[in-house]
């Protein structure tokens, strides 16, 4: 009897949380009581959801809510939430240490599973953050060129580094200006911000600057300014611009490697860049980034040559047991054939639930990562993508969360479906989908 008591109590220690509090609680200790601002629900209103655990495709909330999740950390979470492998591996590593700062053979490892897996890497250098790895690439494009302008895409986020946190540009020669308040005019000035899919404004830039563009940093298949796909030959142009004016292309696949096919987006649309940035995926769900590219590029990094760049916890073993965990697995189901069919069936569904709803939307989709803009007209770029009723977004996320399902909370970010997502969930979320949709509809 005493045994089931204490077995009630703890549930009930674990009773509702009221998350108007929780989140009120947050904010007294953290700004916005948020650590990274796309969770405080700024886009969407309302108060975030506060996680208490996660299992497989499902959040549970504090307040006791179960929501079938397709944010996945943002993309991280492939193999969805606490996937028993990971969790035993981790067990297992922990035993052993947390952090040494000296190197380790998993650091080799995961290093070794990511020059076979991915194209452009000869060599590799693991960090703590996605940020980190383009902060190393753009340091070593300019090293290895010895240039100092960097093409970046509008709508384009490759991390919070100073000299990308840049406004759109108006031109191809318009220079950088700061994005963000803190960041300086002049460490965005060797900075071009130029518009999606548009190869004439790039040829134009280099144009503008032969001798001084050390390279192009492009997210091979946009998310986060929502899904955009690249048109046809833009990243092949963008690969014959830099060998032609002996600049570096750089893959900013943080949120696709991994995620579109095992290696990432370059092995889809057989483009090979000179650098790739990893995030995300590679982690396993625990802080881990990866930058790397041909050794002869790699080379002027420290401590073999004069480009410096250095972590604590940079490749630390906890994280990197998550990493290689997560690899095996995505390695050994050979194909992303039924995760990218279960996507495919989602987005079919919403886009019927939408059609019958006489509500206007495109979804973009690749793999499994997909956007519902709001807006009848094709999203090819942060123009368009911005045209998007950011209302209806606001509307149709909070009655889906309603209805049990999680979207990523901003109009302009990947949704992801991950290999855990049940036939179950893509049905149970379509028919959410279609009474949100209808709730819409009620004026
Ligand atoms: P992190 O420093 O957040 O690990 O990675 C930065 C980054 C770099 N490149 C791409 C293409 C990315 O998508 C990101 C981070 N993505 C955002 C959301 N799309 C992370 C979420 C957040 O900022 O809280």
């Amino acid at each position: 009897m005493a045994q089931k008591k204490i077995k009630h109590k703890t549930r009930q220690k674990a009773a509702a949380q009221d998350h108007g509090k929780l989140f009120k609680m947050a904010r007294r200790y953290l700004v916005g009581g948020v650590n990274s601002p796309v969770r405080s629900f700024r886009s969407v209103g309302g108060v975030p959801v506060f996680v208490r655990k996660a299992k497989g495709a499902t959040i549970c909330a504090e307040d006791g809510r179960k929501l079938i999740d397709y944010c996945l950390s943002w993309g991280a979470l492939i193999l969805g939430h606490a996937h028993p492998k990971v969790i035993e591996a981790l067990a297992k590593a922990i035993k052993y240490g947390t952090s040494y700062g000296m190197p380790t053979q998993l650091e080799t490892e995961i290093a070794k599973l990511l020059v076979k897996a991915v194209p452009s890497m000869e060599q590799v250098r693991l960090t703590s953050s996605g940020t980190e790895a383009v902060m190393g690439a753009t340091r070593v494009a300019r090293a290895y060129t010895g240039k100092n302008k960097i093409i970046k895409f509008e709508g384009g986020y490759h991390g919070h580094a100073d000299h990308l946190l840049v406004k759109a540009g108006s031109g191809a020669s318009t220079l950088g200006t700061p994005d963000s308040a803190g960041v300086p005019t002049d460490f965005t000035q060797h900075t071009l911000s130029l518009p999606y899919n548009d190869l004439k404004k790039v040829e134009e830039a280099f144009k503008k600057y032969p001798r001084d563009i050390a390279a192009i940093i492009i997210e091979p298949v946009a998310g986060n300014m929502g899904v955009v796909l690249p048109s046809k030959g833009f990243l092949q142009g963008l690969r014959k611009l830099c060998d032609g004016y002996q600049s570096l292309l750089i893959f900013d696949e943080v949120m696709t490697g991994f995620r579109l096919t095992y290696g990432g987006a370059q092995k889809v649309f057989g483009i090979t860049p000179d650098m790739t940035c990893l995030g995300k995926i590679i982690g396993g769900g625990m802080p881990l980034g990866a930058f790397g590219g041909r050794a002869g590029v790699m080379k002027v990094l420290a401590p073999l040559g004069p480009a410096y760049q250095a972590g604590t916890l940079s490749g630390n073993p906890v994280a990197v047991t998550a990493g290689i965990t997560t690899l095996k697995c995505l390695s050994r189901f050979g194909s992303y054939k039924t995760l990218i069919a279960r996507t495919k069936k989602l987005c079919e569904g919403i886009q019927k639930a939408a059609n019958d709803s006489e509500i206007k939307v495109r979804i973009n989709v690749i793999g499994s990562m997909f956007t519902v803009f709001f807006t009848d007209q094709s999203v090819t770029d942060y123009e368009t993508a911005k045209s998007q009723d950011g209302a209806l977004f606001r509307k149709f996320f909070h009655a889906l969360l309603k209805r049990g399902v999680y979207f990523a909370p901003s109009p302009f970010e990947a949704n992801f479906v991950s290999f855990v997502h049940t036939e179950k969930d893509i049905e149970r979320t379509i028919r959410a989908v279609q009474s949100a949709f209808k709730a819409l509809r009620i004026p």
